[in-house]
């Protein structure tokens, strides 16, 4: 009778206090495989940088496939647009968008533009968790008809609830942005792929992948975060084409899990020029060899009945209770933003996600930054609770927990005034 609970893999006691972190070594993101030490731009660009992207693509989120040919055949759709939003300040457009095309799935971009700006708008791009109708209070944003988590759901059903509507606005500080002159782009991230085990099924995983079937399971392939990473790519090949709109100055963003998914389109997709972590965490920007908090096993599934198996790549799972012998570190992702400007941000009552951890995630970053001759982070001191630090990586500690209010929105804001405003 005791073996059932022997094979039964316990979960070890989540660590809450700095005395009970064990001691970590991480690797170093500036030595080659072949032992070299990278000191200049060119070498971390044509040797390092490609093999940092290949450890966090085998074994963190898997790759993405390369999907060129099928977005040959992407429909956009202008849905709805009004020029009188908040109060005639913006102008809101809503697009429905086919990116492989009318015989796979879609989904809906929210867009605001600032009316009467001189020039196209820098734009903040990120995924919502409720549906696009849940960031605005505005009562003509379209509600999804796909997938949605019990919290935006009729009850009993897995049907967005219109009576959800700005339920997550104080999360989108659109027209803050937009009295500041920026645009701002979301799409709801059940729309590229519910998230559940299942979710693949419905969404673009399977519908990009050659054979149609679920190819996680195979090894090295991509997870949710990929598909979520991949869907805002796709947000912004829409507002390339949009004439008010500046592409080249788009501020990918997210909060938590979404933070992990725009972590990793900013490493993927270098069209992103500026990067924000929002309470990302495990997986995103805290470092996973220090055991605080959430950590690999919980995160991955290791333990029967907890955690998000479907997020990563089935490699990333093998490292439960091993990080020692993962071959990279948080730090080797927010490299990979380099020589962009990359903003991590962290909440002081957020523990699960370890604030200090992500702080040391931009730590471990900043060598990187510095062979490629920018200033970054600048420092190895976590600041105080409500004093953003950092030049071309920022940090800041809020006060609270875990979320994105306005006080993230002004210091994400005051650092692309100083780094896209400027261009
Ligand atoms: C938690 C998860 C975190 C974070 C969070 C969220 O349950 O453990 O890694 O992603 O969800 O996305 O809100």
């Amino acid at each position: 009778m005791l073996l059932p609970l022997m094979l039964c893999a316990a979960i070890p006691a989540t660590v809450q206090e700095e005395s009970k972190v064990p001691p970590y070594t991480l690797p170093d993101p500036l030595v080659c495989a072949d032992g070299r030490r990278v000191t200049d731009a060119k070498t971390w660009n044509e040797v390092r940088r490609p093999e940092v992207f290949r450890l966090v693509e085998e074994n963190m989120f898997g790759r993405t496939p390369d999907t060129a040919r099928l977005q040959a055949d992407a429909v956009v759709e202008v849905r709805e647009q009004s020029k009188d939003a908040f109060g005639g300040k913006a102008t809101r457009t809503q697009f429905r968008v086919w990116p492989i095309g009318k015989q796979g799935p879609s989904f809906d971009m929210l867009l605001y533009v600032p009316n009467g700006a001189k020039r196209p708008a820098p734009v903040f791009v990120g995924l919502n968790f409720g549906g696009n109708h849940t960031t605005a209070e505005e009562p003509g944003v379209f509600v999804p008809a796909s997938w949605v988590s019990k919290q935006w759901a009729l009850k009993g059903t897995a049907q967005a609830d219109p009576a959800q509507r700005g339920g997550q606005a104080r999360r989108w500080e659109f027209e803050a942005l937009v009295d500041r002159g920026y645009a701002s782009a979301t799409a709801y991230y059940g729309d590229f792929e519910p998230d559940h085990p299942e979710g693949w099924k419905s969404g673009f995983r399977a519908a990009v992948s050659p054979d149609g079937v679920n190819t996680k399971w195979r090894d090295g392939e991509w997870g949710a975060i990929g598909c979520w990473a991949w869907g805002l790519s796709r947000m912004l090949d829409v507002l390339e084409k949009v004439p008010s709109v500046d592409a080249g100055r788009a501020a990918v963003h997210g909060h938590s899990r979404l933070g992990k998914a725009a972590l990793w389109a900013g490493a993927q997709d270098r069209r992103f020029a500026f990067v924000i972590s929002n309470n990302s965490g495990c997986g995103g920007a805290a470092l996973n060899k220090r055991i605080f908090g959430e950590t690999v096993g919980v995160i991955s599934g290791h333990y029967p009945g907890r955690g998000f198996p479907h997020w990563f790549t089935a490699r990333f799972e093998t490292f439960s209770e091993k990080e020692d012998k993962l071959p990279l570190d948080a730090h080797y992702l927010l490299a990979l933003v380099a020589p962009r400007p990359l903003y991590v941000a962290s909440a002081s009552e957020d523990s699960w996600a370890d604030p200090l951890g992500e702080f040391l995630g931009a730590v471990h970053a900043d060598p990187v930054y510095q062979v490629l001759g920018q200033p970054g982070l600048g420092t190895k001191e976590f600041p105080p609770v409500g004093q953003p630090v950092g030049r071309t990586v920022g940090y800041h500690l809020r006060a609270g927990k875990h979320d994105i209010l306005l006080e993230d929105w002004k210091n994400y804001a005051d650092f692309a005034d100083r780094h896209l405003k400027s261009r």
